[in-house]
């Protein structure tokens, strides 16, 4: 229960345990598919469910990333995070702002903070945070974000600006993308659907998590 935030890496693959009804499995089997792939990070996401349901999976997915040596994300929530003594929360633009977390929350978990343009990265600079999400990079379907797809120019911009904090690229990325992606600076990337919709989960996760392994990119 007292892991200090710092010594959950967020470098590499974040697969996100969507509680969307249109993927096949639910969060617990893409979250089991990541680690077996290995992913670096399983965030749970969950737009729909209850309260209940979603710290049942939490302390599932929690048993599982531990086994694997994952880092556990929650997002939004700080409080089903700490229920779940995971190693982080992600907020996004509409969450609390990091500064508002209770200091026990601050001291036991990682925080990222979403941002999508020039003004909220530059808050996010400012800000109590471990690191940076950036996107949507490419288009995506997954999520109405209300932004355009960025592209790898503004990424590499997007890398440099919160540097030293680590910048985790989301939005549309696949297989394909991903050394690009990490060439451009991102120390993470963020998927859903590339793991979520894919036929077999588990192995394209770990055909993402080898971009990382053969881009070299820094743990
Ligand atoms: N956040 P996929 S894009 C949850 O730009 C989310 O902040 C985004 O799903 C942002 O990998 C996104 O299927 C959806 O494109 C990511």
């Amino acid at each position: 229960m007292s892991r200090a935030p710092s010594s959950a890496p967020v470098a590499g693959l974040h697969v996100l345990a969507d509680d969307d009804p249109r993927w096949p499995a639910g969060p617990v089997e893409q979250a089991r598919a990541a680690c077996a792939g290995g992913a670096a990070v399983v965030q749970l996401r969950c737009k729909r469910s209850r309260d209940g349901e979603i710290l049942a999976w939490a302390h599932e997915i929690r048993r599982l990333t531990r086994e694997a040596g994952v880092t556990f994300l929650v997002n939004d929530r700080f409080d089903l995070a700490l229920l779940a003594d995971a190693d982080g929360v992600h907020l996004g633009q509409e969450d609390l702002p990091p500064e508002r977390l209770p200091a026990d929350a601050r001291e036991r978990l990682l925080v990222g903070r979403s941002t999508h343009d020039e003004a909220e990265l530059a808050r996010a600079c400012a800000e109590p945070i471990d690191y940076v999400a950036y996107g949507p990079i490419f288009g995506t379907t997954t999520k109405e974000v209300g932004h355009a797809a960025r592209g790898l120019h503004a990424l590499r911009e997007a890398a440099r600006r919160v540097a030293p904090r680590p910048l985790v690229a989301i939005g549309g990325l696949d297989a394909a993308s991903l050394p690009a992606v990490i060439a451009a600076g991102a120390r993470g990337a963020a998927v859903i659907s590339a793991v979520a919709a894919a036929a077999d989960p588990e192995a394209a996760a770990r055909r993402l998590a080898t971009c990382f392994a053969s881009a070299g990119a820094p743990a």
